[in-house]
């Protein structure tokens, strides 16, 4: 098959090179010519654990190609994936401009069948108002099949993801549009959820929102074990055993950020709010989230005994491990939150040094840690969790060290000499 993307973000090129991978001829187009210039070149504008290789295969295969000539494209293949960008707007609602103007794109170019499949994450309702404008437009009704087909791919696993997904959910109105979407998967083994459009632009809504209020519930739940000197960590293995719970995002610590959780749970209260649905779990979740970096504040000044002018070094900027992507990210909000108690912070991270007023970072996870009265571990970084702690113990000026992941293990740094700190553990 023949398959023009739109949008060379994240999901774009993963998307792009998996679809390759497959066998299709991929286009995978956008606008900025100098992003599109550099992909040409095997140059990923992300970090994603074997993305590189594979669109290098797919560039020297001859079945990936990206460039900047998105109508010659969308008129030439028979299906179109948009995956562009729907960051959120100050009122919570997902932003629409980039859809917007990639509908505009496709109603200049279609000139014969095409089945538009939206990848993008929007809104209930979203394919049918991409349908009319299309119809509106002068496309006449049977030269167009929109069909969603949401992505679960997590950033730092996303070949895993898309390789092995737990279910491919295809919303169409034509059976024979869903038919043709589920062969483009063809050589996937997953469960695949064909249904109507508005239950599959659901079923990502729900999904990340339920995630969400899971990481929530056990960061919650983790306020009350301390409360009780029970361990979170055992109370979650235990229950997530159950496989009506399951065992997954029940991992308390910082909590939730990155640019998928928070922007998906604000645009579902929205869009619930407009039919006049209130959404009160959700609501609950994030505020659970915003007040869980209180919570670690309180542990670190108590575990200061005191000393209310340290020296914080953190340990990871990233919203977690394996991506450079820091949006939303609770390791940089809990930094900026420091920052504000006049604290000294220095800060380490493999992959990003971001510019936060009041942060100095380091080159090397050692160099951060020179003099600082505490340590955070505030992203989930192999190289981090497996650190020397006899050198930590050595090099910090006091012994304290907050994991903002529950991901540490305790007897390790106390045999170090350090104290340890992490939440809903005794
Ligand atoms: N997290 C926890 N505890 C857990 C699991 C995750 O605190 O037990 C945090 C994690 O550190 C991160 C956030 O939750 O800050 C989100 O993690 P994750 O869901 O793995 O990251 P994303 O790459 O944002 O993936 C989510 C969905 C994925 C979806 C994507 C975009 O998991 O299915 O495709 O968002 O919508």
């Amino acid at each position: 098959m023949n398959i023009c993307i739109v949008g060379a973000g994240y999901v774009g090129i993963t998307t792009a090179a998996v679809l390759s991978e497959l066998g299709h001829i991929v286009y995978c187009t956008d606008r900025i010519a100098s992003k599109i210039a550099r992909l040409n070149k095997g140059e990923i504008p992300i970090y994603e654990p074997g993305l590189e290789e594979l669109v290098a295969r797919g560039i020297q295969n001859g079945t990936l190609f990206f460039d900047t000539e998105v109508r010659a494209h969308m008129a030439a293949c028979p299906i179109v994936m948009i995956a562009v960008g729907t960051p959120p707007r100050r009122d919570g609602s997902a932003d629409m401009s980039y859809l917007d103007s990639v509908v505009a794109d496709l109603a200049a170019s279609i000139k014969s069948h095409t089945i538009v499949i939206v990848k993008s994450t929007v809104p209930p309702g979203q394919s049918d108002w991409i349908e009319s404008r299309l119809h509106e437009a002068g496309v006449p009704e049977q030269w167009v099949d929109v069909v969603s087909n949401p992505e679960f791919l997590r950033e730092g696993t996303a070949l895993q993801d898309s390789i092995h997904p737990d279910r491919i959910v295809i919303g169409a109105k034509r059976e024979q549009a869903s038919r043709v979407v589920k062969e483009m998967y063809r050589s996937i083994e997953s469960e695949y959820v064909l249904t109507e459009r508005i239950d599959a632009e659901m079923i990502k809504y729900v999904s990340n929102a339920f995630l969400a209020i899971k990481i929530s519930f056990i960061n919650e739940i983790a306020r009350v074990c301390e409360a009780f000197g029970a361990d979170v960590t055992t109370v979650a293995k235990g229950v997530g055993l159950d496989q009506r719970i399951g065992p997954r995002f029940l991992q308390a610590g910082l909590g939730y950020g990155g640019s998928c959780l928070p922007k998906d749970i604000n645009a579902l209260s929205y869009v619930a709010g407009t039919k006049g649905v209130k959404l009160k779990m959700l609501h609950a979740a994030r505020t659970i989230n915003r007040t869980q970096l209180d919570v670690y504040l309180h542990k670190l000044k108590q575990a200061l005994d005191g000393n209310d002018q340290p020296t914080i070094a953190v340990w990871g900027a990233t919203f977690k491990e394996n991506t450079d992507d820091t949006r939303f990210s609770q390791a940089i909000a809990f930094m900026k939150k420091l920052v504000r108690q006049g604290w000294k912070v220095k800060a380490y991270d493999p992959l990003v040094s971001p510019p936060i007023r009041g942060v100095s970072w380091s080159q090397h996870p050692y160099e951060a840690i020179v003099g600082a009265d505490a340590l955070v571990l505030a992203t989930g970084w192999d190289e981090l969790i497996h650190a020397d702690w006899a050198s930590v113990s050595e090099q910090m000026k006091g012994n304290v060290v907050l994991d903002g992941r529950n991901l540490l293990d305790s007897t390790l740094l106390e045999a170090a000499g350090l104290r340890y700190v992490g939440v809903g553990r005794s």
